[in-house]
């Protein structure tokens, strides 16, 4: 039988990506190689935790009744028991350390195996951004990261704003995104199927919105799939393909089509409209200026706007620029 894991209740009426069906009550599916044995260490030490904290109070209720002062008037106290019990004490070390340093071993094999991807694992390129997650691969960006089955892959993770942490919960694996650095994850999954992605640093206004989603590969689909989304954007008409990115490069996170303000100025009647800046001065918006505001976004700042446009210097081949150019001609 199946149950309703309480991660489950959790999740708001929104565009949430869905947990697959756990058999866990406690946990959501596993669905990576070390996902089962952070799993067990996790439960130990809730279920010891919880075992000693038990013992622990039984005891101290019970000696509360048995050890309290008799009568009040008379102010008769217990005999104090000033003796040692060696055995007593030796053992309710002994035990517990053992216990501990088992725990430690244990958790350290874990740590070492999470910190150290395997030879020839695939790697792909993360990138947190006010508020979207991005991932490369040979034919450009994606908003949701594409793994194949039963094949180790290191996420190599880095942020160009504020501290984001990529976060996979089916796979039991989170590292923190830093501007200026570079981190990394890897994980090997074990199951086909599509698995949510979440930030866990908080991150500003539309942190809980930046999710995205894991989409694991039978084996075989992830080069079929490469090669699918190849041939795609190269037979894509360019406003099609600027529709595409718009999407997947997060534009959409911060520019409307419909006139309507969000970070900043809607795309909507936005080419050839007369465009004022921050420094007074002011330009009929054509296909350079779009281009340069892509590029090197804080060059020319639309008044009324914040600074806060991430550059997309590298990230877009002229193709892509010349896409995203001719959609936003298209959006009168
Ligand atoms: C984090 C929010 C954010 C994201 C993501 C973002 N932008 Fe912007 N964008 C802004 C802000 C804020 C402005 C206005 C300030 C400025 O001019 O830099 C702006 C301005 C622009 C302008 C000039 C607009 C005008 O009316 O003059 C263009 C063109 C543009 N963005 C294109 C893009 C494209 C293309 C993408 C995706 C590849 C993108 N933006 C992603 C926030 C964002
Ligand atoms: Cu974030």
């Amino acid at each position: 039988m199946t149950m309703v894991s309480p991660l489950l209740l959790l999740q708001p009426a929104t565009n949430l990506p869905k947990f697959p069906e756990s058999d866990s009550v406690w946990m959501p599916l596993d669905a990576s190689t070390t996902a089962h044995d952070t799993d067990w260490l996790y439960m130990f030490m809730v279920w010891g935790s919880l075992i000693f904290a038990t013992a622990i109070f039984a005891a101290m209720l019970y000696f509360v009744k048995v050890y309290r002062a008799k009568s009040r008037e008379a102010n008769e106290i217990a005999e104090p028991s000033a003796e040692h019990n060696t055995t007593l004490e030796i053992t309710w070390s002994v035990i517990p350390m053992f216990i501990v340093v088992a725990l430690f071993v244990w958790g350290f094999q874990g740590f070492v195996s999470l910190r150290t991807p395997p030879k020839g694992a695939l790697e792909i390129q993360a990138t947190g951004q006010k508020w979207k997650w991005l991932f490369d691969y040979p034919h450009g960006t994606e908003d949701a990261l594409h793994v194949p089955v039963n094949r180790p892959v290191r996420i190599v993770i880095h942020a160009v704003d504020v501290l984001h942490s990529l976060y996979l919960p089916n796979f039991r694996v989170k590292m923190d995104a830093v501007p200026g650095r570079y981190t990394d994850l890897w994980f090997q999954a074990t199951k086909v199927g599509d698995f949510p992605i979440f930030c866990a640093e908080y991150c500003g206004t539309s942190h809980s919105d930046m999710l995205s989603h894991v989409i694991v590969h039978p084996p075989g689909g992830y080069e079929k799939w490469l090669a699918e989304q190849k041939k795609k954007l190269e037979d894509i008409p360019l406003p099609e393909l600027g529709k595409l990115l718009y999407q997947k490069q997060g534009c959409s996170t911060c520019h409307t089509l419909d006139g309507s303000r969000l970070i900043g100025p809607s795309w909507k009647g936005m080419f050839g409209r007369t465009e004022k800046f921050t420094d007074g001065s002011s330009l009929a918006v054509d296909e350079n200026y779009i281009r340069q505001s892509i590029l090197d976004p804080q060059s020319k700042v639309v008044d009324t706007f914040p600074p806060s446009m991430p550059t997309y210097q590298g990230k877009l081949s002229d193709r892509q620029l010349s896409g995203i150019i001719e959609y936003i001609k298209s959006l009168k």
